[in-house]
């Protein structure tokens, strides 16, 4: 089994086994179809892309500094992926992995994984699973994650939205509950407290097109040719993010219980998928909301943990919720 689809009344959801993946989220609108997620059109594009098209990354999302840590005391090297760092699990992680189906319906499925890895460094023997459910316009994700030993884990879904199905997310406007962002180094590390977004091209609280923000002449926004941030959320009631595509009228809440978005826009997406031979993006073809820990928690305690251990699984659940016109 290589994928399993869920239906709605509203959207056909495509997950791939190969790396828990959410591949397509196809909208039936008007008589036509339009997917609002970026995926792959196989298995062995998938498994050749750097980009993560809406895979389950892990087991710890996002950067750990140096591919480095300690843990009771403990200091570990990991596998580096990234000009350094250990991006999103590292060259073996959750991402690249077939997982295994062990229920499946109409609109639920859960799959599995049991992960080590030896020569990537991360101590343990992880069980991880997740549980996707579709109910009309709401898709909702439960991740979890168990291990005998202490170790860290914190993955996250990798999804890219464009609510308009086709071309940039230039015109997309972005929400996000958020008064604080990390600003990052060179190799994309957070560096330093987090900065106060009010008065600066961060401050997406109040929605703001994706393309004003990425034509800033921020130098964070420059070196990073966009967005590739972590926005600190705050508390609050509604949802974290909402992303709108004012031309068709589609709208996406992103709901969740963990502290930070990444809000990736997507440079150089052509360039991956050109070097694949794969589903043809554009650069800026899509905007990556990742609800995740804070990155490089392992190496950052003020914001919190990512370790756990047999009495302290990890679990977390992140709902979309799809307004379609
Ligand atoms: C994540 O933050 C990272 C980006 O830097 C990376 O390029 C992308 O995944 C593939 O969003």
């Amino acid at each position: 089994m290589l994928s399993h689809t869920l239906h709605s009344e509203a959207l056909s959801v495509e997950i791939r086994m190969l790396g828990a993946a959410l591949n397509r989220v196809v909208a039936r609108t008007a008589g036509a179809e339009v997917d609002l997620v970026l995926g792959h059109a196989d298995d062995a594009d998938r498994a050749a892309s750097t980009y993560y098209l809406g895979a389950l990354v892990g087991p710890v999302a996002n950067r750990i500094a140096n591919g480095r840590f300690t843990l009771d005391g403990v200091t570990h090297q990991l596998a580096t992926n990234d000009r350094g760092n250990t991006l999103h699990g590292g060259p073996d992680g959750f991402s690249t992995r077939p997982w295994t189906l062990i229920e499946a319906g109409p609109d639920a499925a859960t799959l599995a994984l049991g992960w080590t890895d030896p020569a990537g460094g991360l101590p343990g023997h992880l069980a991880a699973s997740v549980t996707y459910r579709l109910r009309g316009n709401e898709l909702s994700q439960t991740l979890a994650v168990a291990s005998d030993t202490p170790t860290l884990a914190a993955p996250c879904l990798h999804p890219y939205f464009n609510l308009a199905g086709s071309g940039t997310i230039r015109d997309h406007v972005v929400a996000v509950r958020a008064g604080r962002v990390l600003f990052t180094a060179a190799t994309s590390i957070p560096t330093g407290p987090p900065v106060e977004v009010a008065g600066t091209p961060f401050d997406l609280r109040g929605g703001v097109r994706l393309g004003d923000v990425m034509d800033s002449d921020h130098p964070q926004v420059a070196a990073a040719s966009g967005l590739d941030h972590a926005f600190l959320l705050d508390p609050g009631d509604g949802p974290a993010a909402v992303l709108t595509d004012p031309a068709s009228g589609r709208r996406l809440e992103i709901w969740t219980d963990q502290p930070s978005i990444q809000v990736f826009t997507g440079v150089d997406l052509s360039t991956d998928a050109a070097g694949l031979g794969g589903v043809p993006y554009p650069d800026f073809g899509g905007v990556a909301l990742e609800a995740q820990q804070v990155p490089d928690t392992a190496n950052r305690t003020e914001f919190g943990s990512v370790r756990i251990d047999a009495e302290h699984p990890f679990r977390s659940t992140t709902r979309y919720v799809f307004t379609l016109a």
